[in-house]
């Protein structure tokens, strides 16, 4: 999944894709690259972000889903707001990556139901604005299972077919450095819910500081994460730097399957 943000403030990317036009043209950039699908986003979550209102988020977003998808993209639109779904589901988007779990708006959840699609619960500790004050957890891998588990179940229970529901952990939202680092060595335990996985490493701050490096600096480092992510099963990998997660990950799974290509093959050889 390929990283789409137009925004002013995003925190590795913020300000250049603000332009309709060069957010396509980036998008389109990923998708040759090897992307699978587009995340375009009109919010930055980033710590200590303010909210965006309805209407600056629609427009920042609805023209560059109109020009993905029209140029072929699968479409994820990241958003917590009924509105702005509807309206990028309305362009061309399949699937809505929702932050909050479907608690920001309380009609989220109807319309994903309604229309259908795919979508993306994520665990979050507080707001952007607060979710790095002070994170505590008793154990956070426990505590980020259990609220994927009900957020799940709240899904469910407002019509989101089951198999139509993925679960990400979400790195770097109101979590410690050694939160971030327990979430990813346990993963398992998370894929263990039973649905598929997404998770966004993508050159966050944690990256950083362990690299020493700045954002744009930080690909090896998310793709090396994302193998670990791979091998304890995630199976979406949110980036901003698609061909070296993708070279990484196909070696990855490569060695895991004993063979490639991945798909088996329909003829048989003699010896
Ligand atoms: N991370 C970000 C945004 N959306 N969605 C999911 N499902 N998982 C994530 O980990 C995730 C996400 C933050 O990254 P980015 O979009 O690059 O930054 P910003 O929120 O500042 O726009």
């Amino acid at each position: 999944m390929g990283v789409v943000n137009v925004t002013p403030d995003s925190f590795s990317d913020g300000g250049r894709f603000l332009d309709p036009r060069t957010a396509v043209e980036h998008g389109r950039r990923l998708i040759d690259e090897g992307a699978q699908m587009l995340d375009i986003g009109g919010e930055s979550t980033r710590p200590g972000a303010d909210a965006v209102p309805a209407e600056e988020e629609l427009r920042r977003v609805v023209p560059v889903v109109e020009g993905l998808a029209a140029a072929g993209a699968a479409v994820s639109i990241d958003t917590s707001k009924a509105s702005v779904a509807a309206a990028a589901l309305d362009a061309g988007a399949s699937y809505v990556n929702d932050v909050t779990a479907f608690r920001g708006d309380p009609e989220l959840a109807g319309l994903v139901a309604e229309r259908g699609v795919d979508c993306c619960l994520m665990h979050m500790l507080g707001t952007p604005r607060t979710m790095q004050d002070d994170p505590r957890y008793d154990d956070v891998v426990s505590d980020v299972k259990a609220f994927l588990e009900q957020r799940l179940a709240f899904a469910v229970a407002a019509g989101v077919a089951e198999e139509r529901i993925m679960l990400d952990p979400g790195i770097g939202f109101g979590k410690t450095l050694e939160h971030n680092l327990e979430l990813l060595a346990r993963l398992g335990e998370i894929v263990a819910l039973g649905r598929p996985v997404v998770i966004g490493l993508s050159r966050k701050s944690f990256l950083g500081k362990i690299t020493g490096r700045d954002e744009a600096g930080r690909a090896v480092a998310t793709a090396a994460a994302n193998v670990l992510a791979l091998e304890r099963g995630a199976s979406v990998f949110r980036v901003h730097d698609v061909p070296e997660t993708l070279d990484a990950l196909a070696v990855a799974a490569a060695t895991l399957a004993g063979g490639w290509p991945l798909t088996p093959r329909t003829t048989t050889t003699t010896t």
